[in-house]
């Protein structure tokens, strides 16, 4: 196999890096794009503006000043609760800034992905992101994506005021993940189905590689509505991958209702099961639980390994919970102060 068609595989982007921001942007018969670096300058500076000017920058103060995240944090520690009130706090300050994005499920799964992010699991290079010896993680349910920028700006992959810049044309914060223009993201997501098949293929590719790194990935109960997914479980299987773990938002809730009224899923479990995977069920708010359950996905030989995570939708905000309606609406400033006050009582 060709060097291009192994680094494919892995996830590794071409061209040659050595900045933390150095992903190559896609250049076309025009202009090339600004490099990735300037990208992000200018997002710094443009988010800093925005927070000057907003008339209550207070809202958009960091909850997690001064815990050292680049040691694994033990998941059931009140540090650890800290970490996950400033991640929500941050998406639902930038879901406002930007006056649209997916609260609901960012707000579900910020337990289960500050627990695999900050809880040891993850190894990773924050500056040194296209590292060839990381884990990867690919959001496939790619809208909740404002979790996983929270979690990247706090982990180091760039500064947190970029965030402020969610969704604005040129920010290298887009509405889904972009693998070129995000430092820490591992595929393009965000049309349901493809990124598990992506993840897949890496998991496949880092083996071929002799490369001992993990895949992590995001997926939610809509989105295993998508035939793409079973082909994915059953080549999973067929070929033994056993360093790929997917985390599954098992909200009950997708875009238009609640998942048994659009299309009932009945026992995720059991038709993982039957595809031949590993299957473990945890409450999606019990980080402790979710922590011994990566740790048990790890051990797991000869097989991919699925974690159905339970959730609420809107998780710690009473309107948002179990709500369909907060799948994609952002808050607005009244909304958002009133989430902040109820995050940070509790
Ligand atoms: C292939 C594809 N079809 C449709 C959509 C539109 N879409 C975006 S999110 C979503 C619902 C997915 O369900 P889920 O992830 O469970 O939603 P949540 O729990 O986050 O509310 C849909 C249908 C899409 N992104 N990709
Ligand atoms: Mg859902």
């Amino acid at each position: 196999m060709s060097t291009f068609a192994k680094n494919q595989m892995a996830g590794q982007t071409t061209g040659t890096h050595n900045s933390p921001f150095g992903h190559v942007a896609p250049s076309g018969s025009q202009a090339p794009a600004p490099h990735l670096d300037d990208r992000v300058a200018q997002a710094v500076k443009d988010g800093a503006a925005v927070v000057a000017a907003s008339p209550k920058p207070e809202r958009y103060a960091d909850r997690a000043v001064g815990i050292d995240v680049n040691a694994p944090i033990d998941p059931s520690s009140e540090t650890m609760a800290r970490i996950c009130t400033a991640l929500k706090t941050d998406i639902l300050a930038a879901l406002n800034l930007s006056a649209s994005g997916h609260p609901g499920g960012s707000l579900g799964m910020t337990d289960v992905f500050a627990t695999l992010w900050f809880g040891g699991h993850m190894s990773v290079r924050p500056h040194e992101p296209d590292w060839n010896g990381r884990d990867r993680f690919i959001l496939s349910n790619g809208h909740i994506c404002p979790v996983l920028y929270a979690i990247l700006a706090r982990r180091g992959f760039f500064p947190r005021d970029v965030l402020w810049t969610l969704r604005q044309l040129g920010s290298p914060l887009q509405g889904h993940p972009d693998f070129h223009f995000t430092p820490g993201v591992d595929a393009c997501t965000g049309s349901l189905g493809n990124g598990a098949s992506v993840a897949l293929g890496q998991a496949l590719g880092l083996k071929l590689q002799g490369i001992d790194a993990r895949v992590y990935v995001g997926s939610s109960d809509g989105e295993v509505q998508e035939g793409q997914i079973w082909e994915m479980a059953s080549a999973a299987t067929h070929h033994g991958v056993d360093n790929l773990t997917v985390m599954l938002d098992r909200n009950g809730i997708q875009i238009d209702g609640f998942t048994k009224d659009v299309m009932d899923q009945g026992d995720l479990g059991q038709k993982f099961a039957a595809f031949g995977w590993h299957v473990q069920d945890v409450d999606g708010h019990d980080r402790g639980a979710i922590h011994t359950a990566l740790k048990t996905a790890k051990a797991i030989k000869g097989r991919p390994q699925m974690i159905i995570c339970h959730t609420v939708l809107g998780k710690g905000v009473s309107f948002m919970e179990n709500k369909p309606g907060w799948h994609g609406v952002a808050p607005d400033d009244d909304q958002l102060d009133e989430a902040i006050a109820e995050l940070e009582s509790a």
